[in-house]
């Protein structure tokens, strides 16, 4: 393949790369002209993270790393990882050289560090190599992958029961006495609730709902969040959040819903929370005593989702254990498990909820974290309180959010962080 060098600014620097004639125009177009350190420095918020970015070789260590300390139990190494990995994504242009990274904000300890120029170098990096390989890991990763089955129970069902898959789950059922019925849930359907959601199947769950809901009350607002709306193909789950024309409105739908969608057969389990939204609770007290989760209304559901001819699996999905009825036979089966969550938001309340549950986890620790240090207001799924005012301001859609934060609006798709 031909090639040439090109040269353009990084950082204030001269710099050189090769690209391939022809690709020329396409490639020009992609390269930063200027890559202003500065104003990216300037305010993290700010940031755009893309799904598709310019170093996925040099994110999917970091991601790796986010990952195995995640399971191994210790969230603050995980967080570093996960805020190093996010910097790199927003960079818009390839890092070939350790230097273009000089006294970028969020790459995080010397580590980080160590770990890029290792991938910069050699390709790859050996700690990741090592860890992957670990048996410990390899089994927390599996169990806590359950529905139901948390880091800490995972490392006690490790450490204590030597449990270290899900056939052992099954062996030893009885014997563990795993109280929440959520595990038996996430055993029994363990395949089908480790394979990826395609965003058509998610639509397919949002058009029942939408259903269902339609049936009970007109005038809802419904909306897949989380990844999907990120623009992700896949997904862990379906986030879906639904609202009424006024406040109030949406008081007893979500039973209602529960139990057309169980009528007809829809639901394979489900856990409603009931709302516990109270605004002296939820924004007065000290950031110790705010919980993390909201306090909207909502359900955790495990939809028996109806499939088409050519979306039924061929295999085999399904462990069971010792349930009552009959599991049905493959040729039967013309359905797959798939988690769902169902969250009532009160209008008043929907452009932050929006913005809460579309996510990513990090761009909104990120957000809550400048809206607190740096403009002493306290955000959440539920509002912006002002904390010097003692208030709280309102937001009618996203944009409106963005505004109150005193940030430029961010388009779900570059809140991938
Ligand atoms: N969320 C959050 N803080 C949490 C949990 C969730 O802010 N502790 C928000 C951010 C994302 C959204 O809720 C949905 O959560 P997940 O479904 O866990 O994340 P996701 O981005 O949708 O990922 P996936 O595609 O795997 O479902
Ligand atoms: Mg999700």
């Amino acid at each position: 393949i031909a090639t040439k060098d090109i040269e353009f600014q990084i950082a204030g620097h001269q710099a050189k790369r090769q690209i391939q004639i022809g690709d020329e125009e396409e490639r020009d177009a992609k390269l930063p002209k200027k890559f202003e350190k500065n104003r990216f420095n300037e305010n993290i918020c700010e940031r755009n993270a893309p799904l598709q970015h310019h170093n996925q070789v040099l994110v999917e260590p970091l991601l790796f790393l986010n990952e195995y300390w995640t399971v191994m139990g210790d969230e603050r190494r995980a967080l570093a990882y996960s805020k190093a990995a996010a910097t790199i994504k927003c960079l818009p242009f390839t890092v070939t050289t350790l230097t273009e990274l000089d006294d970028l904000k969020g790459l995080g300890s010397g580590h980080c560090l160590k770990v890029i120029q290792e991938t910069l170098e050699r390709g790859h990096c050996q700690e990741v190599i090592v860890k992957r390989d670990s048996m410990k890991f390899q089994s927390l990763k599996i169990l806590s992958s359950v529905y139901g089955i948390g880091p800490s129970l995972a490392l006690k069902l490790h450490s204590n029961h030597g449990v270290s898959s899900v056939q052992d789950i099954l062996k030893l059922w009885n014997q563990l006495a795993l109280a929440d019925e959520r595990i038996k849930v996430g055993v029994t359907y363990y395949a089908d609730l480790s394979t990826p959601v395609s965003c058509t199947l998610a639509k397919k769950i949002k058009g029942i709902v939408e259903y269902e809901l339609s049936i009970i009350k007109d005038d809802f607002r419904i909306e897949i969040a989380g990844g999907f709306r990120r623009g992700k193909k896949n997904g862990h789950d379906v986030d879906i959040l639904i609202t009424y024309t006024t406040d109030g409105e949406e008081k007893g739908i979500l039973s209602s819903l529960m139990k057309h969608l169980n009528h007809k057969g829809y639901i394979l389990h489900w856990r409603l929370e009931k709302s516990s939204f109270d605004e002296e609770a939820v924004f007065t007290r000290s950031p110790d005593q705010i919980s993390v989760m909201d306090h909207f209304e909502k359900s955790f559901c495990v939809f028996k989702c109806p499939l088409q001819g050519n979306e039924i699996p061929e295999t085999e999905r399904t462990i069971r254990i010792d349930v009552n009825e009959p599991f049905p036979s493959q040729e039967q089966r013309n359905w797959r498990a798939i988690r769902v969550d169902l969250i009532m938001v009160p209008k008043s309340q929907w452009a932050y909820a929006l913005l809460g549950w579309t996510g990513s986890k990090l761009f909104m620790r990120m957000l809550r974290h400048y809206s607190n240090a740096h403009l002493q207001k306290t955000l959440n799924s539920h509002g912006l309180w002002d904390k010097r005012e003692n208030k709280l301001i309102p937001a009618e859609s996203e944009e409106d959010v963005f505004k109150n934060l005193g940030l430029s609006y961010k388009d779900p798709s570059h809140r991938n962080f």
